[in-house]
């Protein structure tokens, strides 16, 4: 830790109030180039407790940058984990106020519901399918509180991985149904098909994203607990959205999960 415990909570209270005013920041890491792997996520967790605190529920776990296409995007190497609470939950098929946000994106996610608990180290693919009870599809909004969606990757997990909304549904499968990482994904906005991505594109296989952050929990002491559900990161890179705009991601075997911007 190179902060203090008084300016974690003020970075916490900083970056938190960018998403409830809904005003951009610039990335915190320019006033604190110091700031180290453990700050960055002293801070996830202070915005976490403020919002638990203020009575909304963890509702699941997500996993960011597990796709070339978002790391060639972001520009940034290694994947990042962070939380979603109640306030982010839509309906599938609903609307998501675009007046709240700041400069939305919407990315198509793989997720899974676990049975039983995940922890590591050593987690991987075999004990994350044996613990799944499900598998559903998902669509997440990403809302970075950084002007231009500028960051590095410690300022971007301080700001809880971008997190603003998702919506799930679809139709559950068991995972032993599905071929993971040759499940196809389509992504539409307004009809028409803006890109399409195997499950493969996330780690190679969607459930090493689960592991990922079982492994990634476990240096903290900390594990994921029975049903959890977990979003694996987006399959494609992330594409803004404007109000009006509709969007569709449709998975083979799992349904389709849609919101529209109003
Ligand atoms: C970070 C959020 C990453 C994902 O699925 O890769 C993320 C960002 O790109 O702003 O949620
Ligand atoms: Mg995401």
């Amino acid at each position: 830790m190179s902060l203090d415990q008084k300016t974690i909570l003020a970075l916490a209270e900083r970056l938190e109030n960018a998403e409830l005013q809904r005003s951009d920041i610039v990335k915190i890491t320019d006033d604190h180039p110091d700031m180290d792997w453990e700050d960055a996520y002293a801070i996830q967790y202070a915005i976490r407790k403020r919002k638990l605190d203020r009575g909304s529920k963890l509702v699941g776990l997500k996993m960011g940058l597990t796709s070339f296409a978002k790391i060639k995007q972001m520009g940034v190497e290694e994947p990042i984990f962070g939380f979603l609470v109640s306030d982010y939950v839509r309906q599938d098929g609903g609307a998501i106020e675009f007046d709240q946000l700041i400069h939305p994106k919407v990315e198509a996610e793989i997720a899974f519901v676990l049975k039983s608990a995940l922890s590591g180290p050593g987690c991987h693919v075999g004990d994350v399918l044996a613990a799944t009870d499900f598998i559903v599809p998902a669509i997440e909004v990403i809302d970075s509180r950084y002007r231009d969606f500028k960051f590095d990757l410690k300022s971007v997990v301080a700001d809880n991985c971008s997190s603003a909304r998702f919506v799930t549904g679809g139709h559950a499968r068991k995972p032993q149904d599905l071929d993971l990482r040759n499940m196809g994904i389509v992504l539409e906005k307004n009809g028409e098909v803006i890109a399409t991505a195997a499950g493969a594109a996330v780690l190679g296989h969607p459930a090493a994203s689960v592991a990922m952050l079982a492994n990634m929990l476990g240096k903290r002491g900390e594990h994921i607990p029975a049903g959890t559900f977990v979003m694996t990161g987006g399959v494609t890179e992330a594409y803004a959205v404007a109000r009006g705009d509709s969007i569709t991601a449709r998975f083979q075997d799992i349904g389709s999960v849609s919101m529209r911007f109003t």
